[in-house]
């Protein structure tokens, strides 16, 4: 068992597919133990993402990303990490493959509906960035 950080990012909340999203996790065993919606600050935005910081799409993704109301979850299961990233599909969606949730709802490589960790130790980083141990109800 493990947890991973889970963002459904703004073009999923403007277009009210957030359950649809949510099915899919359920779906494949995966349990939100944590989530609000916020709408993410510049600055929250900014430290969130500061590892692209020197990427030529940093300002346009900190636009996208404050650009409006955001859902932030914890997620447990048995290699929660591994396999959220497997349900979501490639970055760019024209990549992922088909059944995944950036193949079935993405719009383009910015626009890609949902965030994951991408390791254990930034899944606990990431966590620890949105959430205090007592929002987390496993
Ligand atoms: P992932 O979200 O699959 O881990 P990262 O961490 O490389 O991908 O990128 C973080 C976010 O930055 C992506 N989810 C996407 O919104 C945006 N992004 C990544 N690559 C590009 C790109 N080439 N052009 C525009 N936006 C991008």
């Amino acid at each position: 068992m493990n947890r991973t950080f889970s963002i459904i990012k703004p073009d999923a909340t403007k277009r009210n597919i957030t359950g649809a999203i949510n099915k899919i996790i359920e779906e494949n065993n995966l349990v939100i133990i944590a989530q609000k919606r916020i709408k993410l600050s510049k600055d929250k935005a900014e430290g969130f993402y500061a590892i692209h910081k020197d990427k030529s799409f940093f300002n346009d993704l900190i636009e996208y990303m404050t650009s409006g109301p955001v859902i932030v979850q914890v997620l447990e299961g048995e290699n929660a990490v591994e396999k959220y990233r497997r349900i979501m599909g490639a970055t760019n969606p024209e990549n992922a493959e088909d059944g995944t949730i950036r193949k079935l709802f993405a719009l383009n490589v910015q626009e890609n509906s949902v965030h994951g960790s991408d390791s254990v130790e930034n899944a606990q980083v990431e966590i620890k960035f949105f959430f205090k141990p007592e929002e987390i109800v496993g």
